[in-house]
């Protein structure tokens, strides 16, 4: 009997040998996918300890000082004589210098960036990342889980990159994924066969395959939206969540869970089950969420678990962005529920 089994997993499924394992399926890949995953992976654990300090830094009163216990407890953020950053821009900061020097990319469009940025030639590779560093940062200083969304795109062989090798609907996308910094540190990735969903080790400094082959629940109990702007939301999306409220077909109501974080919100999405809806309303006509780096990554995982992401007209990952940070009212979740919300946009027409 192996002992040391008994006590410790010995055979670790790390994502890096996860996605090294599906590669191996294609005789034709050459590795670079699995080279720029791990520099997505290397800029989650940076930010992942970095979101874990900011509570620190904040508690001991640092946020916004430049002092010497600043670059002491936050030192390797290199901020001998600046103002501590803030940690998107940070965040930011990393996973653009890591992308760049995979040496795999070649068009980078982030949240934080007005315009995408194009890598210099000796640097390009056959990527386009498109990502938010750090979404749902608001949160920050209450210790809510935040989370970094990518989405990949591979460029056209041949000429220059240019926009359009990124204005392209999410069903082109090669791999997506989000990181969630949480009570644990999560990482869920698809490379378009599944979903799976590794948990960070800090002993061990490596994320570990925890939840293999993610399926969502095609029907679940809670729903989650932004209550707050039920008063500008259109016919579709009242009757919706009032069914979830008082349903009529005699089942029991709903639950509501709305954390405000997009990655938490939909990572229980995905675990339980249920629907995840930022809809379009009078004030924010598309919405408030992004399509490159919001809408597409998340609409991605959820039909590669089964699910159905849908934007009130059309499938989610039809769409096709004309800029980089356009935004699409979103509703995502288990088969059966966002059927329901179909049916109700189906009927207006
Ligand atoms: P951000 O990119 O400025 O952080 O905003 C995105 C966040 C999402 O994480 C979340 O789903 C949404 O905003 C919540 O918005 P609201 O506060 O309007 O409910
Ligand atoms: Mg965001």
């Amino acid at each position: 009997m192996d002992h040391a089994a008994d006590v410790y997993k010995t055979d670790l499924m790390t994502v890096t040998r996860h996605v090294l394992n599906e590669q191996s399926k294609y005789p034709e890949s050459r590795g670079d996918f699995s080279i720029l995953l791990s520099h997505i992976v290397l800029g989650c654990k940076f930010v992942c300890s970095a979101v874990n300090k900011a509570g620190l830094a904040k508690l001991i009163g640092l946020a916004g000082e430049t002092n010497v216990q600043a670059i002491r407890v936050t030192g390797h953020f290199d901020l001998q004589g600046e103002e501590q950053k803030k940690l998107d821009v940070l965040s930011n900061e990393v996973f653009v210098k890591a992308l760049i020097s995979s040496g795999r990319t070649s068009i980078l469009v982030s949240e934080e960036d007005e315009e995408a940025i194009f890598v210099e030639p000796s640097k390009r590779g056959r990527y386009c990342v498109v990502f938010d560093p750090l979404d749902g940062s608001s949160n920050i200083d209450c210790g809510v889980s935040i989370g970094t969304i990518f989405g990949i795109y591979i460029i056209n062989d041949g000429g220059d990159p240019t926009l359009d090798d990124v204005l392209k609907p999410g069903k082109n996308m090669v791999a997506a994924g989000y990181c969630m910094y949480g009570s644990s540190c999560t990482f869920v990735l698809s490379t378009g066969s599944g979903v799976n969903g590794f948990t960070l080790d800090p002993s061990l400094g490596e994320f570990i395959l925890t939840h293999p082959d993610i399926k969502i629940p095609n029907k679940g109990k809670i729903y989650s939206v932004n209550e707050g702007n039920a008063k500008n939301w259109d016919g579709p999306t009242a009757k919706y969540v009032e069914s979830c409220k008082f349903p009529k077909d005699g089942s029991s109501p709903k639950s509501l869970r709305y954390i405000g974080s997009m990655v938490a919100d939909v990572h229980r999405t995905l675990l339980y089950g249920g629907i995840f809806l930022y809809p379009a309303d009078k004030k924010s006509p598309s919405g408030k969420l992004r399509v490159l780096y919001e809408v597409f990554p998340m609409s991605f995982l959820m039909e590669q678990a089964g699910g159905q992401a849908f934007t009130g007209k059309q499938r989610a990952l039809d769409l096709i962005p004309e800029k980089i940070h356009e935004r699409s009212p979103i509703f995502l979740g288990s088969y059966d529920d966002v059927e329901e919300i179909k049916a109700l946009y189906a009927a207006e027409e």
